[in-house]
């Protein structure tokens, strides 16, 4: 059975978006399009965080989505926290498309990504590259710009 997520993004600034997310079936990967729009050109981290908390605004969402105690890594390493998607890019336009499949998230059984927080950050994602502690927790992307809790689609 197909199941279908969506995420509308917003906060304290220009930026905003949403993301449709799809999976097959429980064990295929997870596509996900959309676009995020009010951006700065260039690259921006961004990750599934572990709450879909936004009482305090992007922060209360907490850290990345980590279930099995990884370190923060990049979407293409074997591992990684689970809600490191990397990096979506702006063009001149302030317009990020989001075209990404990963294989890591689910929108099924235990480690749902259901219920929490997709998050767009103000700067590059180093993908744990960066040789420093915070590079291994949050890859040194700097402050939420925008976030929205993920939901059940019709
Ligand atoms: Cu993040
Ligand atoms: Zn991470």
């Amino acid at each position: 059975m197909v199941v279908k997520a969506v995420c509308v993004l917003k906060g304290a600034g220009d930026a905003s978006g949403t993301v449709y997310f799809e999976q097959e079936s429980d064990s295929a990967a997870v596509k996900l399009t959309g676009e995020i729009k009010g951006l700065t050109a260039g690259l921006h981290g961004f990750h599934v965080h572990a709450f879909g908390d936004n009482t305090n605004g992007c922060v209360s969402a907490g850290p990345h989505f980590n279930p099995h105690g990884e370190n923060h890594a990049g979407p293409n390493d074997e591992k990684r926290h689970v809600g490191d998607l990397g990096n979506v890019t702006a063009k001149e336009d302030k317009i990020a498309t989001i075209d990404i499949t990963d294989k890591i998230i689910t929108l099924t059984g235990q480690h749902s990504i259901i219920g929490r927080t997709m998050v767009i950050h103000e700067k590059a994602d180093d993908l744990g590259k960066g040789s420093n502690d915070e590079s291994l927790k949050t890859g040194n992307a700097g402050s939420r710009l925008a976030c929205g809790v993920i939901g059940i689609a019709q």
